[in-house]
């Protein structure tokens, strides 16, 4: 070799050589990304009874209920996102099965993750849809799941709140990922297209100004405080963590809004790395989680970096200065 080809050679910059690399190692096309996913969706039929009757599995056709097809989709949206952005294989980077169950109880006003799995209710008809309806949810239920495998944020008070929060980032940003919205662009809404006709909000919590999601006469108005000065204290709720977390929430839509670009590509990192390093105590408080993703900012990108600094004064913006 040459000297002036050796020195051709050690220019190539790293993203030219990773290229090179995957387009000569098939086990990283996209083709065996999509071939790790497993989808399962089950219908309740109205029952409280999980897993209930299995409808849907990885590969077969769409089905005739919409409810199926929407959370069979948001599954797949939700792990195309985990496995481009963050290049990890499921909600426990090994490729884990995303089940789920629709239909679950009789109007049943709610979605949640049960420790293994999605669960949608129908909603009553009057307030809410089916919670099949917004990507959102889907992936926020989801995000549950992630946390689980990753950094299981104890489900009360300021670390319930935290947990919260996360499971709401990742809804929103599986969504705006599904869209290729910036940050600039996205409307930072959990659960768009849940509520019924007439009912006035845009969805259940705003994480670009947490507290005006909506204000209806049936549902009241969006409780959800955006700084420490309207932190709630309560019993209920399990100490408040879907009020509570309209703080961090809020921390991440100033920290992703002022870095620009997409949510997940800087701010979403960081929060994703804040609870993929095991540092983190179960009972963590906001303080610690904020000083958390500080660190792992710097980490990632240099002490006093724009990320570093934009981690910081984000957190500084909802009265949490680390
Ligand atoms: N939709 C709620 C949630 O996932 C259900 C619950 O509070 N368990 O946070
Ligand atoms: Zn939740």
């Amino acid at each position: 070799d040459t000297v002036a080809e050796i020195a051709r050679r050690t220019l190539l910059t790293d993203s030219r050589l990773r290229r090179v690399r995957i387009s000569e190692n098939p086990g990283n096309s996209a083709a065996e990304a999509a071939a790790r996913l497993h989808r399962e969706v089950s219908d309740a039929e109205k029952s409280e009874t999980l897993p209930g009757r299995l409808v849907r599995k990885e590969g077969q056709e769409p089905v005739a209920d919409a409810d199926v097809n929407r959370a069979y989709d948001g599954f797949g949206a939700t792990y195309s996102f985990l496995e481009e952005v963050f290049g990890r294989s499921s909600l426990d980077g090994a490729g884990l099965t995303l089940e789920g169950t629709v239909h679950y109880g009789d109007c049943y006003d709610n979605a949640f993750w049960d420790g293994s799995r999605m669960v949608f209710g129908d909603g009553d008809g009057r307030v809410f849809r089916s919670f099949t309806c917004s990507l959102s949810i889907i992936a926020h239920e989801l995000g549950h799941g992630l946390l689980q495998y990753t950094t299981d944020l104890a489900y009360r008070g300021q670390s319930g709140a935290l947990n919260e929060s996360f499971a709401d980032i990742v809804g929103v940003m599986v969504e705006q990922h599904t869209r290729g919205q910036t940050a600039a662009d996205a409307s930072w809404i959990v659960g768009e297209g849940i509520f019924a006709d007439g009912v006035r909000g845009s969805g259940v919590r705003s994480l670009a100004a947490p507290g005006t999601a909506y204000d209806d006469p049936l549902l009241g108005k969006d409780p959800q405080p955006d700084h420490m000065d309207g932190f709630v204290r309560t019993l209920d709720d399990s100490g408040g963590v879907h009020l509570n977390s309209g703080i961090p929430n809020h921390a991440f839509f100033l920290a992703a809004t002022s870095l620009g670009g997409h949510s997940w590509e800087r701010a979403g990192r960081v929060w994703f790395e804040a609870v993929s390093r095991h540092r983190l105590p179960a009972d963590v408080d906001f303080r610690g989680f904020a000083r958390e993703t500080v660190l792992v900012a710097r980490e990632l990108y240099g002490r006093e970096s724009p990320e570093e600094r934009a981690v910081r004064s984000a957190w500084r913006g909802v009265g949490i200065t680390v």
